[in-house]
């Protein structure tokens, strides 16, 4: 087939920590990107890697007492399983700490510096007279100069997200330890960022992709641009040409990195990387987090141009991740790490995929829950799609004996055909979310027409009408499997097989959909889609939540509180009346306590310590104005207190009136 030719790259995940939902957002709708243009006979190179330099890694290495090359291969290797684990597939994950990015690094720094697009500057650097070193980076914190939150060195990452040049921090202390640093004098190279505005004027506003990507950085273009220094006082990373003391900022290997990896892989697949890189024969498509936006606009092609290499023809940037609406945070607890939360308790690759792209469009904020999760992987994959797909199939195969003879009616293949064209101009507007929707959209469809045609009653009545509904049916399954299987690659290539298909789905191509299929056997189907149940998700939302409180504890130092602050709690003594179970919960007891005026229904998690018998009639301490809350559907209005692991109940020593105030 003669189709695009394209490049999509991923942002690369620094090799300091591991795989977490965040870099999900970006890696997933990519290889579904990725897997949809191949869908289309699209000729399409997927590449990423491993950002290996700056002070993200060495800082890190430096905690572990290894060396930064040792901390690199750890998590390189752990990237590249982990995404395998997603079905998130390269063509090639290089490092960019690799000798072919080392050369390309230089070789393009050396051309700038040849065209004359670099100059040196003296400038003032952090410096830790403890230490006694240049802090660049991450070695740094302070206030931002722009806004006032605390930054890191080069950036104001929880404010307002600014890149920032060395020496612009204010009040700057060494994070190694902890010392006041002082400003010093040193040489550093400069990119002549500024000569390019009239260039991204012009550039940015046919870059293609999201449009969060294009307005964000026009909007910085205008504003104003600053020459960027290009170099800094480290070890670890590409020696800037000529100078043995300093390296390459790693904003400028990091994307150099995508080349680099080009030709890694032109080199082992006999390509030519140059095709893609210096000569306009395809197309690059960059797929980043929303917070990296002004490194893949502003400065990449500005060095690009410089350079004289190609130019990006599209950003495509997803919009930032909440965790329980909370801002992600891995050192407050609100994360979720994909191995070690999701993968290793054994839920599906797939249904992750499916949530990514379903759950809001792809540049907006995702705020995620377990609980959101487990709804729409039970509402709608497995009631729509799986239901649908499996019904079809097993009734075909128990009353039809397989597919029937026939002609499926223009109607169904037309919904089929109007799905496709929708599909293809959302996957060219990159608007992944209305993409699945439509596709699921043709589900619903399906299994509407099944409910209303109930083909199991009108065999009894007309076989052929029947045969033909069942027919039709089948013809929507297989175009669901190729539409969805970029989606959902396992469990589109187990229907695959289900409908007797002995290659596999990936390899088909979309105008597939629309060819008739041929009469035969199916495999004998079996249930695919699986929902999620309740344990599973109060396991996962009770991981989350013990993380969040380890996380608090570590950060608050014994927060005072003053009277005042204690008076605002009413707590009171209360006697339980009643204590059932809560049905299909193994912990929660609803109970009901007499708390002097009012008799409260409280939902409590206490059922392994203690029986119902022993509850009915005990005085217990109850924290009364706190918000009502459902828990398992059921109202509870308060809290008992209690102590310790084993949840051992206060008790007041003496008896006292249901009622009384504790003070
Ligand atoms: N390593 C990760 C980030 O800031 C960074 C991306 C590099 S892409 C060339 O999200
Ligand atoms: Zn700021």
């Amino acid at each position: 087939m003669n189709g695009r030719s394209l490049l999509v790259t991923c942002g690369l995940p620094y090799t300091n920590g591991p795989c977490h939902l965040g870099h999900l957002r970006t890696y997933v709708p990519a290889d579904f990107f990725v897997r949809y243009m191949r869908r289309k006979g699209n000729n399409v190179t997927f590449i990423c890697g491993s950002d290996n330099h700056g002070t993200p890694v060495v800082v890190s290495a430096e905690k572990e007492g290894v060396t930064p090359r040792e901390l690199c291969e750890r998590f390189h290797t752990h990237f590249y399983e982990t995404f395998r684990r997603m079905n998130v597939v390269f063509d090639h994950f290089g490092m960019t700490d690799n000798p072919v990015n080392h050369h390309r690094t230089r070789s393009l720094v050396q051309t700038l510096i040849d065209k004359g697009y670099v100059y040196p500057e003296i400038v003032k650097q952090c410096y830790c007279t403890k230490c006694q070193r240049f802090l660049p980076d991450r070695y740094v914190e302070g206030t931002c100069p722009h806004c006032g939150a605390i930054a890191r060195g080069d950036e104001c990452d929880q404010g307002c997200g600014k890149h920032l040049e060395p020496g612009e921090i204010k009040n700057p202390t060494c994070t190694v330890c902890g010392t006041k640093s002082e400003f010093r004098d040193q040489e550093h190279f400069f990119f002549k960022l500024s000569e390019f505005k009239d260039f991204l004027k012009d550039y940015l506003p046919k870059l293609k992709g999201t449009q969060n990507a294009r307005n964000y950085s026009l909007g910085w273009v205008n504003d104003s641009l600053h020459d960027w220094c290009i170099t800094r006082t480290l070890d670890w990373g590409v020696k800037f040409p000529g100078r043995s003391d300093l390296v390459v900022y790693v904003w400028v290997d990091a994307p150099i990195g995508y080349i680099a990896f080009t030709e890694e892989w032109a080199k082992e697949n006999g390509k030519d990387w140059q095709d893609l890189w210096c000569r306009e024969n395809g197309e690059v498509i960059h797929f980043i987090g929303g917070d990296i936006v002004y490194h893949h606009c502003i400065f990449w092609p500005a060095l690009l141009k410089g350079a004289g290499y190609n130019l990006p023809d599209a950003v495509v940037a997803s919009g930032m991740l909440k965790v329980d609406d909370h801002k992600f945070s891995k050192s407050r607890g609100y994360v979720v790490w994909t191995n070690e939360d999701y993968l290793d308790s054994g839920l599906s690759s797939d249904y992750l995929r499916y949530y990514l792209l379903a759950y809001t469009s792809h540049t907006k904020e995702l705020n995620f829950s377990w609980s959101a999760f487990q709804e729409r992987i039970n509402n709608e994959l497995v009631n729509i799609l799986g239901n649908f797909t499996y019904r079809t199939l097993s009734i075909a195969n128990s009353k039809f004996g397989g597919i029937p003879e026939g002609e499926v009616s223009e109607e169904i293949l037309a919904k089929i055909r109007e799905t496709i064209s929708i599909v293809d101009s959302a996957m060219n507007e990159y608007d992944f979310k209305f993409t699945v929707d439509s596709i699921m959209g043709l589900a619903a469809f399906g299994n509407n027409y099944i409910q209303t045609n109930e083909p199991w009653k009108l065999i009894k009545k007309d076989k052929n009408e029947a045969s033909l509904v069942i027919l039709n049916c089948l013809q929507l399954v297989k175009a669901l499997t190729i539409l969805i299987e970029p989606l959902i690659p396992d469990l589109a290539q187990g229907l695959w097989e289900q409908m007797g298909c002995e290659d596999t789905v990936s390899d088909s191509h979309i105008p597939e959909t629309g060819i008739q299929l041929k009469a035969g056997g199916l495999k004998n189907p079996t249930i695919l889609f699986h929902k999620i149940d309740d344990e599973m998700v109060q396991k996962l939302s009770d991981t989350l939540s013990e993380r969040v409180k380890i996380a608090d504890k570590k950060s608050l130092k014994e927060e005072l509180v003053n009277i005042d602050d204690f008076h605002r709690l009413d707590i009171k003594i209360g006697k339980i009346l009643s204590a059932e179970a809560v049905p299909k919960s193994t912990k929660l007891l609803k109970l009901m306590v007499d708390i002097g005026e009012e008799v409260r229904q409280i939902v409590s998690g206490i059922s392994q310590f203690y029986s119902t018998d022993d509850l009915v009639g005990k005085h217990v301490v109850v924290l009364v104005n706190l918000a009502p809350a459902k828990i398992f559907g059921i109202e509870s209005r308060g809290m008992i207190l209690a102590a310790g692991d084993e949840a051992s109940l206060l008790i007041p020593l003496r008896d006292v009136e249901n009622g009384t105030k504790i003070r």
